[in-house]
């Protein structure tokens, strides 16, 4: 059974993957495990043309089964902002602190529906006949007006969640994990690969 090589360099993301995919029964590495690291200049318009970008990057250089994530916040308010330069955000080293407090700023006095926000997550694959498959998933929820939360990653502390009365960030990763866009994206993905 061909292993699955992640093109991501995203720690925070590949951990999610893993406990995700964790019952496939197919050997999951991350591209620097596999030893196939390289730069990838995600230069698409869309979140699921920089994933066929990173997942065909890799596949150039392995015959195994390899999927790409790209995902990211999209802000109604602000123009679906920071959208697939979710990563590159006011710089790719500014701590989520800064980040997140900017969304908060940025957002004062626009209260309710208006606050409204999803994560998006497409995730490509290149087989190894180098058919390519893409699947997208979105969570829906609202900018928060505080910080709030310990788990998750990025922007979590400042994702609310109406029907939780929580952030993203404060509910368990079995719980993000069953509503959130990778969740979505990634079952879609592998009841895709069931097939192959
Ligand atoms: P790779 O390209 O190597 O996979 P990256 O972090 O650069 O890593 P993206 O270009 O897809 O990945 O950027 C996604 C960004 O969107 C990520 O760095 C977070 O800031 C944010 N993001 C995506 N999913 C998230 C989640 O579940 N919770 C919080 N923030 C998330």
């Amino acid at each position: 059974m061909n292993r699955i090589i992640f093109a991501t360099g995203n720690k925070d993301k590949m951990k999610e993957i893993r406990e995700i995919l964790g019952d496939t029964g197919r050997e999951i590495l991350s591209m620097a495990e596999a030893g196939l690291e390289t730069d990838i200049e995600e230069n698409g318009t869309t979140f699921e043309e920089n994933a066929l970008i990173k997942a065909r990057a890799i596949a150039e250089k392995t015959d195994d089964i390899v999927l790409a994530d790209d995902s990211g916040l999209e802000i109604d308010y602000l123009g679906k902002e920071p959208g697939i330069y979710s990563s590159r955000y006011m710089g790719k080293d500014t701590p989520y602190e800064v980040k997140n407090q900017s969304f908060i700023d940025r957002l004062e006095g626009v209260e309710g529906d208006e606050r409204s926000a999803r994560f998006v997550c497409a995730i490509a694959a290149v087989l190894p006949d180098k058919r390519e498959i893409v699947v997208k998933g979105t969570m829906e929820g609202q900018i928060a007006h505080s910080m709030k939360g310990e788990n998750g990653f990025g922007y979590d502390p400042v994702f609310y969640l109406p029907q939780y009365g929580k952030t993203s960030a404060e509910i368990s990763p079995e719980e993000k994990h069953a509503i959130s866009h990778r969740g979505k994206a990634l079952r879609a993905m592998r009841d895709e690969l069931k097939k192959i």
